[in-house]
């Protein structure tokens, strides 16, 4: 949480700077861009580039869960203790964060034609009590994520419209062989939430819509996932549908936007189950207790320093409104995505 604040307050003390910077009338030739013109940061290849262009970029996401849910409703403790088929888990998963580090770059081949590459770096933590003794742990993984290449297609570009497609392959660089100490005190395997990629080939799509007037901008994008075959685990993540749609309103002389979103995720069931969980201690490692619907609402901020290459800061807050889970999960309390995107 620390982290956060900190990030926090350099983004706002940047913010200051930069309105000083632009109330002395310092111009540069580059084409001055709204900050409005890239989606809230949550949103993944929401835009494409003009020829040659190259863009970098950093994004900082961090998600607490805590409490539980069973189906649509909260659960209690006994619930979190209860296997789907009768009898009780020997632990039970209290909270978990999850930090991640996202480093991301953007090539223009051509008008039409944008490449991206992204890669990760994961820092997860779940606290666990032991029921019988009420012992608690905090088991952690950490290490870097799955690779995502991306081929952007731009479809049709007129007055304030843009839509374009996407195709891509996630690669499995993240481990799904993450491992800590058990209250056994002999290694075991984490749970599916807490290894760090999917161990799949993941086939990647989305087709997005932005609508850019002179008011205001909205856009919303439709992209899924779906896994070929099984990794070397014996298992495969569930395949994901998800829309997103948003709205913003710059101001500022357009160097500040404020957004509000929605998100619907829908992701499956595990197919099949990792083959070093031989027994199952608690939901966490339970491929029953995965997969949900779920339905968030986000408030963000973009801001873009004009005359500092149209280098972009933006922050946004994500808090799920509905909730359809499988079995019994943790809850997901919120999301944070802190970020700078800079055009080379
Ligand atoms: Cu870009």
């Amino acid at each position: 949480m620390k982290r956060i604040f900190l990030s926090l307050i350099l983004f706002l003390s940047i913010f200051i700077v930069d309105l000083k910077a632009s109330d002395s009338g310092h111009n540069t030739k580059l084409k001055k861009m709204r900050a409005d013109v890239h989606a809230p940061y949550s949103i993944m290849l929401d835009h494409y580039h003009k020829e040659k262009e190259i863009m970098l970029s950093y994004r900082f996401m961090t998600m607490k869960m805590d409490g539980y849910l069973s189906g649509t409703s909260k659960a209690t403790y006994t619930d979190a203790r209860t296997k789907q088929g009768g009898g009780n888990y020997m632990v039970v998963p209290q909270d978990m964060d999850m930090h991640m580090h996202m480093f991301g770059g953007m090539y223009a081949l051509s008008d039409d034609i944008t490449f991206a590459v992204m890669s990760s770096y994961l820092e997860n933590e779940m606290k666990m009590k032991r029921h019988a003794n009420g012992a608690i742990k905090t088991m952690k993984s950490s290490g870097i994520g799955d690779t995502k290449i991306n081929a952007l297609k731009r479809l049709y570009q007129s007055g304030d419209v843009k839509i374009h497609a996407t195709l891509g392959l996630s690669l499995p660089t993240g481990s799904i062989s993450e491992e800590d100490t058990m209250f056994s005190g002999s290694k075991g395997t984490l749970g599916y939430g807490m290894q760090l990629g999917s161990g799949t080939y993941d086939l990647l799509s989305s087709a997005t819509y932005f609508n850019t007037n002179s008011e205001y901008s909205f856009g919303m994008q439709i992209s899924g996932v779906k896994r070929i075959g099984e990794n070397s685990k014996d298992y495969a993540l569930g395949d994901i549908i998800q829309t997103n749609i948003w709205g913003a309103i710059p101001f500022n002389d357009n160097q500040t936007s404020i957004s509000v979103g929605s998100e619907f995720k829908f992701q499956e069931k595990i197919d099949g189950s990792h083959k070093d969980i031989s027994s199952i201690m608690s939901f966490a490692q339970d491929k029953e207790a995965s997969g949900f619907k779920r339905i968030d609402l986000s408030f963000g901020i973009n801001h873009v320093f004009q005359n500092l290459r149209n280098l972009r800061f933006a922050i946004e807050f994500i808090k799920p409104v509905y909730n359809d889970v499988n079995h019994v999960q943790l809850e997901t309390d919120h999301e944070i995505i802190l970020g700078i995107q800079y055009n080379l």
